[in-house]
């Protein structure tokens, strides 16, 4: 399996590897992996070589190292297509998990000038401000805060709190057109990780959605920080 007179470094050989173990579902989900010195036995390679293969899949998700207890196979990650404009309870009922929401708080702000000019309403204006954890098997993937305009419609922090909040703008009558989207890499912060059960500094992805109805008026701005050990994004791309 291993090639030593190959160009390719040994570390990628053995990453290949177990990538592949993982990808054919051979190691599932919560495998405690062989020691680096078993692989390195095995391999007939350097423990250090082991340790930089390991290393790279711990950064890229594909294991979690417990610390005292070994280096497992993680979860799989959600895969979203970035495509159509979809919520994430679509989402993930689509992918065949329970969405839920864990509200953090409800409540009616006075737009400052940044959010102002983001949902195009004059500065001081009424808008509600919801903070969401969104959970995917009661598992939390991302922290949501949601920035939608008050005076567009009437939105009750229980309906909020269990429910789609598109399903909320749909049912009112207001058709959801498209939506920019920026996506930039980050670490968690203190709260962040907390909320999100990641140790702090791992690795989440921040995006920042503004999503306009067919009336040519904003819905919302939204900022959530995904985790990156569980989502990833995809991206189809023609020429
Ligand atoms: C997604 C959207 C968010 C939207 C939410 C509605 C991204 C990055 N964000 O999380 O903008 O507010 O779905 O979800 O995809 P809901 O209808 O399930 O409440």
């Amino acid at each position: 399996m291993i090639d030593k007179k190959s160009p390719m470094p040994l570390y990628f050989q053995i990453e290949e590897a177990i990538k592949q173990k993982i990808e054919k579902g051979e190691w599932i989900t919560g495998t405690m992996i062989s020691s680096e010195r078993e692989f390195a036995e095995n391999y007939e390679v350097s423990r250090m070589t082991v340790r930089q293969a390991i290393n790279n899949l711990v950064n890229d998700g594909y294991l979690t190292r417990q610390k005292g207890k070994g280096t497992f196979v993680s979860a799989k990650k959600i895969e979203q297509k970035l495509l159509g404009l979809t919520s994430f309870t679509e989402d993930m009922r689509s992918r065949g998990y329970r969405p839920a929401s864990k509200l953090i708080s409800f409540q009616t702000i006075s737009a400052n000038q940044r959010l102002a000019k983001a949902l195009e309403i004059p500065e001081n204006q009424k808008i509600y401000e919801i903070k969401r954890v969104r959970l995917a098997n009661d598992i939390p993937m991302a922290f949501e805060t949601t920035f939608v305009p008050a005076q567009l419609l009437y939105l009750q922090e229980s309906h909020i709190k269990e429910g789609s909040l598109y399903s909320e703008v749909e049912n009112a009558g207001f058709k959801i057109d498209y939506a920019t989207q920026s996506l930039e890499a980050s670490i968690a912060r203190d709260a962040e990780s907390e909320i999100l059960e990641i140790t702090k500094g791992a690795p989440v992805l921040l995006i920042e959605r503004q999503t306009f109805l067919t009336n040519g008026m904003p819905l919302e701005l939204v900022h959530s920080v995904y985790r990156g050990d569980r989502y990833k994004f995809m991206i189809d791309m023609k020429r």
